[in-house]
């Protein structure tokens, strides 16, 4: 059984072939992304059995969807795949607008096409679904994300229901995860007591100050008391790891050659929690996230190429005077 599961919607994604506005691009690259499953991809490279629970649609789109993890190695039998309703889609539109919804400094831009999606059907009846409630009983680590939480009431009542239920022992993470886009309708506030029920929780200083007022991370600290960690991460330049006393390990970010930046997050998830599963300590975690978060960005898709164990090794071993 998996060790992680990561649950939320993933979509079929069309890459532009050249950067622009949308109406001028002259084709597209069909690919396949969605923050909860890209993390399970990075879990699943650094060796972490993995598993990804949603619905799909029963289409071309879902069953891509499906391979491709599958072929990731990430144990998708928790997916559901829904006769009746379309398996989602993102547009990428990069470099081609100024918009606040954009994400990073090269301005891409996700247009979504997911109302009414088979995930966005996902609510606690889940948890009478056998193969997705063996995925949980037997899980240390479950992964969510404050992007099911903007999908649709279910999936909010189904995040909600899995934050209350008895741990027995698994870490729930929680990446805040800010999409703007897809809160235009319904009300953010609740991503607060969200975060303050999970465990672990994972968020930018940019999208923490927009959603809870502040980047700070003492002053984060304060506002989300139950968590055991807050990892607060600050762009390209370092994460910090705030425990319960607000005791803090900072750890500076890898520098790379940015070639685009969407699944950098989800990637750092992924890194950060093999390295909790594996038992390493704050800066370890930290560090394995920037390296999975590093390979991401410099790939032009939600996903990077997974790095070398050599690599991998290196990198936790490195003194801090040579790391970065
Ligand atoms: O983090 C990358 C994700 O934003 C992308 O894969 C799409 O899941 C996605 C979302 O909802 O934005």
């Amino acid at each position: 059984s998996a060790e992680a599961v990561c649950l939320g919607e993933s979509m079929a994604v069309l890459l532009p072939d050249a950067p622009g506005p949308l109406d001028a691009v002259p084709g597209f690259r069909s690919a396949v992304g969605g923050a909860e499953s890209n993390t399970a991809c990075v879990l699943a490279d650094l060796g972490v059995r993995s598993a990804w629970i949603s619905r799909v649609g029963a289409d071309g789109f879902g069953r891509r969807l499906l391979d491709e993890l599958a072929a990731r190695g990430v144990d998708v039998s928790g997916v559901a795949v829904d006769p009746h309703r379309p398996t989602g889609l993102y547009v990428k539109e990069v470099g081609g607008s100024a918009h606040p919804d954009d994400l990073g400094a090269d301005r891409s831009r996700l247009h979504y096409y997911r109302a009414g999606s088979a995930a966005s059907a996902l609510s606690p009846d889940l948890l009478a679904e056998p193969a997705a409630a063996r995925l949980l009983a037997g899980a240390r680590l479950l992964h969510l994300s404050g992007i099911t939480a903007a999908l649709a009431d279910g999936c909010l009542a189904l995040l909600r229901a899995l934050l209350a239920a008895p741990r027995s022992g698994r870490t729930i993470s929680f990446d805040l995860n800010w999409r703007p886009a897809l809160w235009r309708d319904r009300d953010p506030a609740v991503l607060r007591e969200l975060l303050d029920s999970a465990d672990v929780v994972l968020l930018g200083a940019d999208e923490a100050e927009a959603v809870l007022g502040t980047g700070d991370p003492l002053a984060l600290r304060r506002l989300l008391p139950r968590p055991r960690t807050l990892v607060v991460k600050d762009g390209a330049y370092q994460a910090l790891a705030v425990d319960r006393k607000g005791g803090l390990t900072r750890q500076p970010a890898l520098r790379v050659e940015v070639v685009e930046p969407t699944g950098a997050g989800d990637a750092f998830a992924g890194g950060y929690l093999a390295g909790l599963l594996r038992g390493l300590d704050e800066r370890g975690r930290l560090r394995l996230g920037h390296l999975a978060a590093a390979c991401a960005l410099t790939s032009p898709g939600d996903q990077g190429r997974p790095p070398r164990p050599e690599t991998v090794d290196v990198l936790l071993a490195a003194s801090d005077a040579t790391w970065a």
